[in-house]
């Protein structure tokens, strides 16, 4: 374990909250929330936002019934198996492997959403699991408007020619962008049998654009400089924020992409516990072609599409 006192920075987004339409680009405030986003995201690759107007309430009833789906007994849940094609639906436990390098999957559950995934036959029935479509589907527009934020956000950072180049390539409509919100179930140890070397989630770096995560308690750790891990404090109200592989290409690696993961620490109070997240991976436009913004051949052109496809293939 790192140096647990290398806090992740906690940044106020007051002057781009989410009642905003556009913050004001001369205010003293704004350029303090750019170089606070641009100074986390070229060291330590993750940031707390607070004070963005998020719904609070919109973000409980997430809790609420992703505990009631992933309390439904396997067959009910197995009846809505992830589709490669959209993304969309539920992977059971050990079906996701984060490190390949570690020799079992992670112990977690999760449901993944995209919206396009309009038919019925994709969700639990309301009888299965009260609400739980609307409540995903309602959680999408607060996170979406969120995320461009921050996109406008890292533009003015990188003093990018045109500040809303990124927001500009996450607009397409849903069939055409691999933007997913997932919903994640750790159980408690001891409805578990834990393997050798297994994690909760293993280490990994995202693969798109931005991520979003909500965490309902401690156990993410986040990879230092130095190349050992720390753990993310836990930030009353606070949304965490790190970017993809994708964007770290795009950026020719100004942002940076870190490894993350959660573990099952039995000796930990905390991880003996079933721990609940929520991660909102913004992707960039399917056809989006992701060229270095410095104008150099750091990486070599890649289609949006091809690139999660390829990380896609690596995990399932
Ligand atoms: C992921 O699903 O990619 C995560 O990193 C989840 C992290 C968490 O549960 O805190």
């Amino acid at each position: 374990m790192g140096d647990s006192t290398d806090n992740i920075p906690v940044i106020d987004f007051s002057a781009f909250k989410l009642s905003l339409d556009k913050p004001d680009y001369d205010s003293e405030a704004f350029k303090k929330l750019v170089q606070s986003v641009h100074h986390a995201l070229t060291t330590i690759g993750f940031f707390y936002i607070v004070n963005a107007d998020f719904p609070p309430e919109k973000l409980e009833r997430m809790w609420k019934v992703s505990k009631d789906f992933f309390h439904l007994p396997a067959e009910i849940k197995n009846k809505y198996p992830r589709n490669p094609k959209e993304n969309h639906g539920y992977v059971h436990m050990e079906r996701e492997k984060l490190n390949p390098d570690r020799p079992h999957g992670d112990l977690k559950e999760l449901f993944n959403y995209h919206p396009m995934t309009a038919e019925d036959s994709l969700w639990p029935t309301e009888t299965e699991c009260p609400n739980f479509k609307s409540v995903l589907s309602d959680f999408w527009d607060p996170c979406l408007a969120l995320h461009q934020r921050v996109l406008e956000v890292m533009g003015h950072g990188l003093q990018l020619e045109d500040p809303l180049l990124f927001v500009k390539h996450h607009v397409k409509s849903y069939e055409n962008s691999g933007t997913t919100l997932r919903t994640l179930y750790y159980p408690a140890f001891k409805d578990v049998t834990v393997k050798e070397e297994q994690a909760r989630c293993g280490e990994h770096s995202d693969y798109g654009g931005i991520t979003l995560l909500f965490q309902e308690r401690p156990g993410l750790e986040v990879r230092t400089r130095k190349g050992d891990f720390m753990q993310a404090q836990m930030v009353e109200g606070g949304i965490l924020v790190n970017i993809g592989d994708l964007m770290q290409r795009w950026t020719a690696d100004k942002y940076l992409a870190v490894k993350h993961r959660v573990l099952l620490d039995t000796t930990s109070e905390e991880s003996v516990k079933p721990r609940q997240s929520i991660a909102f991976f913004g992707h960039p436009d399917y056809d989006a072609l992701i060229e270095c913004i410095d104008g150099s051949n750091k990486y070599a052109p890649v289609n949006s599409l091809d690139y999660i496809n390829m990380r896609f293939g690596l995990t399932y």
